[in-house]
C-alpha cells in the first residue's frame, strides 16, 4: 500500500503535449494514476493533499483541452497545483516539494512556464487572469486564459472586484469555479449558501443526466447544433444569476470528476466567442482517498503519512504551540470580560479560535477569506465598546493595511491584532512569511506593537492587549512550538512601552524583539566564554519604544545590536532613528541592526531560513566582534 504505484500511462507523460496525444477514453485512467502518484508523493513529503486530489480530473481535462503553456492556466491560492506540477515537467522533483532548494508548494513563475502567475494568498486569480486577457487583446493575440478558483477563495472581495471589472471589460476570460463546499474549514457565508442552493436545485440533477446525452453533440465546435445544446444546458441550470448579473456567461454545475461531462463543456467553452465565462464545477475535496474524504479538514495540509492507514506522522511536540498558548490565554481573558470577542478569516483551527468558539460560540466570528472586512468589522465592534481580537496571520493581514490605517488607527479604535505566524514560516515559503507586520504597524500613530519572546510573554501580552482600551494594539508571535517555559495561568498586564533586562553586562548589549531572544542568550553565553560581558534586553514593544532603557543601553555599552524577526524598516530602524536623533551614537557607540535581509527567502526549515537570514546566535557574535574591531571572530579568548 505504501509502495510506488504502477503508473504506465503517467510514465509516458512529460508535458501536457503528451496528454494531448491520448484518446479521450484514456484520460480517466491517466487521472487515476495521477491521483495514486500524488498520494504516494505527498505521503513521503507532506504538504497540501485534499485540494489537489479534488482537481485531478479537472487538471487532466484542462491540460487535454487547452494548449498550455500558450493558453494561460492560473490556479488560485496554488495549493491544489500538485497534479498540475506532475503533468508539467516536474514529476521527478515532487519529492522535493516544500523543501529547501526544492519545488515550491504553490505555483511560482520562476519555476515553470506552465505557472504564468504565482500564488499563495487566495482570490487573486480572476484579477490576474483578466489582466492577461486584456494584455492578449491589446497585443492581438489569441490564447485562452483560464483561472481556477475555489468556493472558499470566492468569498474574498477581490474576486468580486475582478468579476465586476471583467463583466465591464467583456474580455474573453474563462473562470472555473471549483466548488468543493470546503475552504480549509467548512465554508461560511451567504456565497457558500448560494452555491449550495444552486447545487441542490433539481436542475443540477437533471443536468447530470442531460450532460451524458449532449456529450455526443458537444465536441463539434461552434456548430449551430452544439451552440444550441450549450444554450440549452445553460438554460437548464436555474441559478447562476449572480454570476450572470456580473456579466459572466454561466455554465454548470458540471461534475468535476466525470471526464465525459468535463471534456465537452471545456471544449465548447474553449471554442466559443464572447466575453467572460464562468464554469461551475463540482468536486470533492480529498477525492479518491478515503482517509482524506472522511477527515474533517479533508487532509487540507498533512505531514508525511502511511498510505494504507492514513495515519500521519506527527512529531510529538516538546512544548505547546504559540497558537495554542494564545487561544488559551484569550479564553482566559474572555471568561473575565464578556466584551472580548474574536474574529478570524477562514482560519479557525490555524489561529486556535476553534477552541475559543467552543466556549464562546456567540463571541467568535469566522468571516471567510476576507481579511479586509475582518479588520473593519472588528473596528465596528470596537466602536460600540466591544474588545475585538482580530486574529490573523501576519502575511494575510497585509491585505487589510488600509483598513488598519483608515478604519482602526485614524479613529484610534481599540482593535487588538493577534498576529500569528510572525517571522519566517518554513515550508510555505516567501508568500507566507510574516516579515512585514512590525514595519507596517509601528509606523502608525496610536498603534501599540508587541512581540512575544516566549509563551509566558505571549500570555502577558494577551492580557495587556485585553486591558489596553485606549487605542489599537498588536501582539505578534511565531508559528510552531514554544520554548517550553512555564506558562502562567493568568497573564500580567505589562506597562505599555517598557522592556526588560534579562542579563546584565558591560561591553555588548543585545536588544531583542520577539523570539530571537533565545539566540541572543546563546550569543551572550558565547561572549562570556570569550571573556566578553554582554547585556541582553527584551524590548517587548516595537512601539512605543522603551526610550529610557535604550538610552541606558547606549550609554553603558560599546556595541548595541538589535535583532528581530522582521524586515528592514521595523524595530531596528526605529531604535536607530531614536539613537541618531538624540545624538547617542556620537560618543563612539557602535550600533548594528540584525533583521531579515532585503530578499524573499525561499522555503526551507525555519532554522535554515533564519541561518540564511543571518539571525542566529553565531551571526550576533560575529557582528558584535567585528563591530568591536576583532577580525578573528573564531578566536576563543578576546578580553575586551
Ligand atoms: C488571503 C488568504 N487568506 C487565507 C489563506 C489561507 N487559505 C489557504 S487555502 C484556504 C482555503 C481555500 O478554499 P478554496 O478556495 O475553496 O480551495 P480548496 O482548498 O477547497 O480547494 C485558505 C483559507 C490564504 N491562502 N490567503
Amino acid at each position: 500500500m505504501n509502495g510506488k504505484p504502477d503508473t504506465p500511462l503517467l510514465d509516458k507523460i512529460k508535458f501536457p503535449a503528451d496528454v494531448r496525444k491520448l484518446a479521450p477514453e484514456q484520460l480517466q485512467d491517466l487521472a487515476d494514476e495521477l491521483r495514486s502518484d500524488m498520494i504516494y508523493n505527498v505521503s513521503r513529503t507532506g504538504g497540501h493533499l485534499g485540494a489537489g486530489l479534488g482537481v485531478v480530473e479537472l487538471t487532466t481535462a484542462i491540460h487535454y483541452v487547452f494548449n498550455t503553456p500558450k493558453d494561460k492556466l492560473i490556479w488560485d491560492v496554488g495549493h491544489q497545483c500538485y497534479p498540475h506540477k506532475i503533468l508539467t515537467g516536474r514529476r521527478d522533483k515532487m519529492d522535493t516539494i516544500r523543501k529547501g532548494g526544492g519545488l515550491a508548494g504553490f505555483t511560482k513563475r520562476k519555476e515553470s512556464e506552465y505557472d504564468p502567475f504565482g500564488a499563495g494568498h487566495s482570490s487573486t486569480s480572476i484579477s490576474a487572469g483578466l489582466g492577461m486577457a486584456v494584455a492578449r487583446d491589446l497585443s492581438d493575440s489569441d490564447e485562452n486564459v483560464i483561472a481556477v478558483i475555489g468556493d472558499g477563495a470566492m468569498s474574498a472581495g477581490m474576486a468580486y472586484e475582478a468579476m465586476n471589472n471583467a463583466g465591464a471589460l467583456n474580455s474573453r476570460l474563462i473562470v472555473i469555479l471549483n466548488d468543493n463546499d470546503m475552504s480549509i474549514a467548512p465554508p461560511v457565508g451567504a456565497m457558500s449558501a448560494y452555491l449550495a442552493r444552486l447545487l441542490s436545485s433539481r436542475s443540477y440533477l437533471n443536468l447530470r443526466e442531460f450532460a451524458k446525452n449532449i456529450v455526443k453533440h458537444f465536441p463539434k465546435p461552434i456548430s449551430s447544433r452544439a451552440k444550441k445544446a450549450e444554450e440549452y444546458a445553460r438554460g437548464m441550470a436555474t441559478g447562476g444569476t449572480l454570476f450572470e448579473e456580473l456579466g459572466f456567461y454561466y455554465v454548470g454545475p458540471v461534475d468535476g470528476h466525470n471526464m465525459e461531462h468535463l471534456l465537452p463543456v471545456l471544449e465548447n467553452v474553449r471554442d466559443a466567442a464572447g466575453g467572460p465565462i464562468l464554469i461551475h464545477v463540482v468536486t470533492k475535496k480529498g477525492k479518491g482517498y478515503s482517509y482524506a474524504e472522511n477527515a474533517a479538514d479533508k487532509y487540507h495540509g498533512v505531514s508525511t503519512f502511511d498510505v494504507g492507514t492514513g495515519a500521519q506522522n506527527k512529531s510529538v511536540p516538546k512544548a505547546p504551540s504559540y497558537t495554542g498558548v494564545f487561544a488559551k490565554a484569550l479564553i482566559n481573558e474572555a471568561r473575565k470580560d464578556d466584551k472580548i470577542v474574536a474574529i478570524n478569516a477562514a482560519m479557525p483551527s490555524g489561529t486556535g479560535l476553534d477552541k475559543f468558539a467552543e466556549e464562546f460560540p456567540d463571541r467568535c466570528f469566522d468571516v471567510g477569506i476576507a481579511e479586509q472586512h475582518a479588520v473593519t468589522f472588528a473596528a465596528g465592534l470596537a466602536s460600540e465598546g466591544y474588545k475585538p481580537f482580530a486574529t490573523i496571520y501576519s502575511t494575510f493581514l497585509q491585505r487589510a493595511y488600509d483598513q488598519i490605517v483608515h478604519d482602526v488607527a485614524v479613529q484610534n479604535l481599540p482593535v487588538r491584532f493577534a498576529i500569528d505566524r510572525a517571522g519566517l514560516v518554513g515550508a510555505d515559503g516567501p508568500t507566507h512569511a510574516g516579515s512585514f507586520d512590525v514595519t507596517y504597524l509601528a509606523s502608525l500613530p496610536n498603534m501599540v506593537v508587541m512581540a512575544a519572546a516566549d509563551e509566558a510573554e505571549l500570555t502577558h501580552m494577551v492580557a495587556t492587549a485585553a486591558a489596553h482600551n485606549d487605542g489599537p494594539s498588536a501582539v505578534r508571535y511565531p508559528r510552531g512550538e514554544g520554548t517550553g517555559v512555564e506558562i502562567p495561568e493568568n497573564g500580567q498586564v505589562l506597562e505599555i512601552g517598557k522592556g526588560r533586562i534579562i542579563r546584565e553586562g558591560k561591553q555588548i548589549a543585545i536588544l531583542s524583539l520577539g523570539t530571537r531572544l533565545e539566540q541572543a542568550l546563546i550569543a551572550a553565553d558565547e561572549f562570556a566564554a570569550k571573556g566578553l560581558s554582554c547585556t541582553v534586553a527584551d524590548a517587548r514593544f516595537a512601539k512605543p519604544l522603551d526610550l529610557e532603557m535604550i538610552r541606558k543601553l547606549a550609554l553603558e555599552h560599546d556595541v548595541l545590536i538589535t535583532i528581530e524577526e522582521g524586515a528592514i524598516g521595523g524595530f531596528g530602524s526605529h531604535v536607530l532613528e531614536y539613537l541618531s536623533n538624540e545624538g547617542l551614537m556620537e560618543q563612539g557607540l557602535k550600533v548594528r541592526t540584525l533583521n531579515l535581509p532585503d530578499i524573499f527567502i525561499d522555503q526551507n526549515s525555519p532554522d535554515e531560513m533564519y541561518k540564511e537570514a543571518g539571525l542566529m546566535a553565531a551571526d550576533i557574535v560575529k557582528t558584535a566582534l567585528l563591530a568591536l574591531g576583532h577580525n578573528d571572530v573564531n578566536s576563543t579568548q578576546i578580553n575586551g
